[in-house]
């Protein structure tokens, strides 16, 4: 096996790249989309439906595994690819975004960030430090910095000084796990919201501390599509082109043609499997919601062009009744195909980079999203 760290780029079409990223538990063929697995488990479905899907890594979140049921027990179990029984890499988010996201209390200082549990209200504090000693103990292939992730509309001058903080906490970071100190990688997480020059003075001063991968972190925060572009196109192709880029919590399958388009080589977002449960499903023909009264007597798949268990097997009639009933299937069967879908789309986006074809699908699928 390759070892841990070691990217490889094969082709490029445009700024699009096809690579591949080894880990401690095996390769991951890029771009990639990683289902999200917040509390070791992607809501609904098995590991065994993740390996049929061919989901390559998925997400784990230190936040919500610390407080519950506690990284220590999870690493007495042998840590979370053994205790949840996925053999696959795993990713975890350092817990920084969603202290900042969930919580409305909290104290942030130069420190860490104080902040009270949504399960029981209790008092706990996130150092940088602590934020890797949590994602070592659950034994992630891949760590996350701890980083503020500014809200949208904050100021400059606030923006800048929480990105020196960021900063400093990314070095704090690395110094505490250096670089091949274990199987484990560290990204770093570029901020700066919403300023050009503050984002290239992030990726400059990340650059030096040297990790085995670049996230870009405060996108989708409320902005709009057109600023989220803009400053994506911008700080991609400034970053290294030896080292994978992760796009946080992004997006519709437009926006990671569009990320794919600028030099992205990995995403997460909760989009696809939270959709799912509401009952909105992607399709090869744009998005649908099944509770709508069309689709009561309508016994056609869900989508004629996916392979998934859920399209070979049930009408839209019988998606919609499960819906319609709050029956747990209802969650599982759309959870299925809607993830099917995003990996589908990724795995049609490497192909297409491979064949130089890359624009041509990115356009038919705009054309198929494209708001009516
Ligand atoms: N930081 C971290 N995780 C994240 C984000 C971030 O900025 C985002 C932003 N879309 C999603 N997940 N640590
Ligand atoms: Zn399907």
């Amino acid at each position: 096996m390759t070892k841990p760290g070691n990217f490889t780029v094969h082709a490029t079409d445009g700024q699009a790249r096809r690579a591949t990223l080894s880990t401690a538990h095996g390769d991951i063929q890029t771009p990639i989309f990683m289902p999200v697995g917040t509390q070791g488990t992607v809501k609904s479905l098995t590991p065994r439906d993740l390996e049929e899907m061919e989901a390559q890594i998925i997400l784990g979140n230190t936040y919500h595994l610390y407080l519950r049921p506690g990284d220590e027990l999870v690493a007495r179990r042998g840590g979370l690819h053994k205790f949840s029984n996925w053999n696959r890499p795993i990713l975890t988010d350092s817990g920084g975004f969603q202290v900042f996201s969930l919580q409305g209390i909290r104290k942030l200082s130069e420190e860490g960030v104080e902040f009270r549990s949504y399960i029981d209200g209790s008092k706990h504090f996130f150092s940088p430090e602590k934020a890797i000693d949590i994602q070592k103990n659950l034994g992630s292939d891949i760590m996350m910095v701890l980083d503020e992730c500014v809200g949208y509309g904050n100021d400059r001058k606030y923006t800048e000084k929480s990105l020196e903080m960021t900063t400093r906490w990314a070095q704090r970071c690395r110094d505490h796990y250096p670089k091949g100190s274990g199987q484990q990688l560290m990204f770093g997480i570029v901020q700066g919201g919403f300023h050009k020059d503050l984002r290239e003075k992030s990726l400059e001063q990340l650059s030096e501390i040297d990790f085995e991968g670049f996230a870009i972190g405060g996108l989708s925060v409320g902005e709009s599509t057109e600023e989220m572009y803009d400053i994506l196109h911008h700080i991609t192709p400034k970053m290294p082109e030896n080292k994978p880029r992760y796009l946080m919590g992004v997006g519709t399958p437009l926006d990671l043609l569009e990320g794919v388009s600028a030099g992205v080589d990995m995403f997460d977002c909760v989009l696809p499997s939270r959709n799912a449960r509401n009952g909105t499903l992607f399709t090869s023909m744009g998005k649908i919601n099944i509770k709508r009264a069309e689709f009561a007597e309508d016994d056609s798949p869900l989508d004629p062009n996916c392979g998934c268990y859920t399209c070979q097997n049930f009408s839209k009639a019988y998606l919609r009744h499960l819906y319609q009933a709050k029956e747990l299937l209802s969650y599982r069967l759309n959870t299925y195909h809607n993830l099917y879908f995003y990996l589908d789309l990724m795995k049609q986006i490497r192909a297409a980079i491979e064949e130089g074809t890359f624009e041509a699908l990115k356009a038919r699928y705009e054309a198929a999203y494209a708001v009516k």
